[in-house]
């Protein structure tokens, strides 16, 4: 999305300037980016899956990993409602390609509910690869999600297992909280950011991605698709220079 359409869609003016004419100061007040987003109690952020595995020096890194988490901290000051995720494997998750035979990382297999990416052994519970990023400091978090604990079933999603059944419960919590809105941010962009973005929208929330506080894998244009599907999906994509920050 050009830096134009983007700003559309954080006022509406799209819909607006085709049957109104805008007033030239919104335009440029819309150019200049001096109107943007302020949080607030029916918005929440979630920060996910930034733990040590993603990080470099993890067992499934994603390049600049480490380089969001002061940003986040940032954006989470301006935040009054945070949940944090962790992806939380069993040691012989079905996710892992160490558990099929003659199986690599990044090879896919079908199972059940579909097609599988294998990826290398990472965030096994109660491991040190599984805790937060230890520069993560948000101690206003209210909540953390864990998921992709069932043996047998990935989870890349904050919201829903890969059966597409099972909930997560995140859901629940956020309308038991009249949440109506969250921000994502964190890791990884084109996996578990974007499928909690997407099911963000399937349950009815309103959902945007900070562009800037998330890094991607990118394996084989798995960072196109998921900006495509989440753009059909009217996933909101802004940068955290939008947001109006404390
Ligand atoms: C993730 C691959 C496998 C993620 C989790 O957090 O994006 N990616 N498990
Ligand atoms: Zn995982």
């Amino acid at each position: 999305m050009n830096d134009s359409s983007r700003r559309r869609f954080l006022t509406g003016a799209g819909t607006l300037a085709a049957s109104v004419a805008m007033p030239s100061w919104i335009g440029q007040a819309l150019a200049a980016g001096s109107i943007k987003i302020k949080p607030g109690a029916h918005d929440a952020l979630l920060v996910i899956d930034v733990q040590n595995c993603f990080v470099p020096g993890g067992s499934l890194a994603v390049k600049g990993g480490d380089e969001i988490v002061p940003l986040i901290n940032r954006i989470a000051r301006s935040f009054e409602n945070v949940v944090l995720t962790q992806d939380w494997h069993t040691a012989d998750h079905v996710s892992f390609a160490s558990q099929h035979d003659s199986k690599k990382p990044f090879e896919t297999i079908d199972l059940d509910y579909g097609t599988q990416v294998l990826w290398p052994d990472h965030c096994v519970q109660g491991t040190q690869g599984a805790e937060l990023v230890g520069g993560i400091d948000i101690p206003h978090a209210q909540l953390i999600i864990r998921k992709g604990f069932h043996r047998e079933v990935d989870s890349y999603s904050a919201f829903l297992e890969a059966d597409r059944k099972t909930e997560t419960g995140l859901a629940g919590y956020l309308r038991g909280r009249r949440i109506d809105r969250v921000f994502l941010c964190g890791l990884a962009t084109d996996y578990c950011v974007a499928w909690s973005a997407l099911d963000a929208r399937k349950f009815g929330f309103q959902a945007v991605v900070i562009e800037d506080a998330s890094r991607g894998i990118d394996l084989n244009g798995s960072l196109a698709a998921a900006w495509q599907d989440m753009k059909k999906a009217r996933v909101g994509r802004i940068k955290s220079t939008d947001l109006q920050l404390a």
